[in-house]
């Protein structure tokens, strides 16, 4: 570890990255703020922006004591530019340049490659603020706006990690993208964002929680992909990002976990044996499990989408030229190259799912995709645990994974969730689904209460007490 992990406070943008050492970045990064905030006020959160709001700002990198906690107006928040420390002799861990020192400037051969991969990553951060700008309205508690507030300033933040990359190391096509990246729109017909999950509706909360459960887990599996770079500062970027991502992932596994419980609370209370007997479980105003599962399926087969195809050469050339690696590829043990591996990919023919081994570089987004299924299934065995605990013989499943897909081998092939054939529209939230769900979207904004259809968390943001003020609505 060399480099220092003090962070600049002193000018417009925190940053560990000596900005005050570089003045043509500076400027271009000064320039770019205001159309920034810009956004952040026309496409960010559509209400409570003039609150203070009790949040975490990062003003470190050292994993331990990283974050300072107190309130904020979000407009206000200090979105710095932190990168992990520097490892001393770090290498290419991967690829064709494998044992080469690691790049701290673009290899010029894949700049192309390089700019296309911190687009897209860039262009996910502000379409997730953009999906839940209306979701302030509506939270079920203070503790719960917090969350959502927090989760969309640090996707801010993310922005600007990439932002910085593409203003740093590409010059004017990198300002460019800089300025694309504040133009395009989630939903937007002229201008939509780059990956269709991102242009999908985030209607409510319980689509809240699962975005944020299986989404950014896609935004945690691929940032460690990236975070083996042989292009150091992308690597060190990602490192850091990762830090703030693991409680984006909470805020879903949680938030789902306590809807769970409050449904199988409500319906024990209620002397209800049947948890498919929607009418009278959505009588006593809480979300029953078979639309629980409709929802589950729908984010998760979205969400799979953003793996892109199973059999790429994109995923291959960006692994051989060292740019994007394997999940914990500085874990695993082979020759880093795999110019002779094979890896079993599930592929789609003539009307059946079949398992074919294909040369390894090129199921990389399989890959991948298969290690964010097992992490996604640790989840949904804790939710079923609080469903079983409540004596109901219900159980929660991961679709198919070529169930309602758009992307790759099961684009159009139409199975149901256990994966025969079957319409997938049928296992999809309902437009009846949808407004029962909206029905229930009333905020609750006295602190330390929750509205009826969700839990109380086990224990409150940094230690907090339950009746903790987490938003301060009362004060401008
Ligand atoms: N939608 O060769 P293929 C996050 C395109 S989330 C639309 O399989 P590749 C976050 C593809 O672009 C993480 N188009 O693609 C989460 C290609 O087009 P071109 C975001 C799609 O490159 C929550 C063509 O189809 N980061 O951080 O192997 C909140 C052929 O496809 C889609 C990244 O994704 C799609 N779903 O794989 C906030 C990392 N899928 O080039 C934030 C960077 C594919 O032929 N991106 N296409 O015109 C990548 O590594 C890759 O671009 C992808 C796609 C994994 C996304
Ligand atoms: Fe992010
Ligand atoms: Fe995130």
């Amino acid at each position: 570890m060399t480099e220092t992990q003090a962070i600049d406070y002193d000018g417009l943008i925190p940053n560990n990255v000596g900005l005050n050492r570089d003045q043509r970045l500076r400027r271009a990064l000064e320039t770019w703020y205001p159309a920034y905030i810009d956004w952040w006020k026309t496409a960010g959160p559509a209400v409570h922006q003039d609150r203070p709001v009790y949040l975490r700002t990062a003003v470190g990198v050292d994993p331990e004591g990283w974050a300072r906690f107190g309130y904020v107006k979000m407009p206000d928040y200090r979105w710095g530019i932190l990168l992990a420390p520097a490892v001393d002799g770090r290498k290419v861990g991967f690829g064709a340049h494998r044992g080469e020192p690691a790049w701290q400037e673009v290899p010029g051969e894949h700049r192309a490659m390089l700019r296309r991969l911190l687009v897209i990553q860039g262009d996910t951060e502000p379409a997730s603020v953009e999906q839940q700008r209306h979701l302030g309205a509506t939270a079920p508690s203070l503790y719960d706006l917090r969350n959502l507030f927090q989760v969309n300033v640090e996707e801010g933040r993310h922005l600007w990690a990439m932002v910085y990359l593409l203003q740093k190391y590409f010059g004017r096509d990198g300002r460019e993208e800089a300025d694309d990246l504040l133009r395009r729109r989630s939903g937007d017909t002229d201008q939509p964002r780059m990956l269709g999950a991102f242009n999908e509706a985030t209607p409510d909360w319980l689509s809240f929680f699962f975005f944020t459960f299986f989404t950014d887990r896609d935004g945690k599996m691929q940032l460690s992909a990236l975070a083996q770079s042989g292009f150091d500062p992308l690597s060190r970027t990602c490192r850091f990002m990762l830090t703030e991502e693991a409680h984006h992932m909470f805020v879903g596994d949680s938030g789902i976990q306590r809807v769970v419980q409050r449904t199988c609370a409500a319906m024990r209370a209620a002397g209800i044996d049947d948890p498919t007997d929607v009418d009278r479980v959505r009588a006593l105003g809480v979300i029953d499990l078979p639309t629980i599962q409709r929802k589950l399926n729908l984010h998760f087969s979205l969400t799979l989408d953003l793996f892109g195809a199973e059999i790429s050469t994109n995923a291959a050339n960006a692994y051989t030229a060292g740019l994007k690696g394997r999940y914990r590829e500085d874990r695993l043990e082979d020759d880093h190259e795999l110019r002779d591996a094979t890896y079993k990919v599930l592929r789609w023919r003539d009307g059946a799912a079949v398992t074919e081994a294909v040369p390894a570089l090129s199921a990389l987004n399989m890959r991948l995709r298969d290690d964010y299924v097992d992490e996604c299934g640790g989840g949904i065995a804790r939710w079923n645990r609080d469903i079983a605990a409540a004596g109901y013989a219900f159980t929660l499943r991961l679709p198919h994974v070529g169930f309602n897909r758009r992307i790759g081998e099961f684009a159009g092939a139409a199975l149901a969730p256990d994966g025969t054939k079957g319409d997938p529209a049928s296992f999809l939230p309902t437009p009846d689904d949808g407004a029962y769900i909206a029905s229930l979207m009333r905020p609750e904004t006295e602190p330390g209460r929750y509205a009826g259809w969700i839990a109380p968390p086990r224990v409150g943001i940094d230690g907090k007490p339950g009746d903790f003020e987490y938003v301060r609505l009362a004060e401008a």
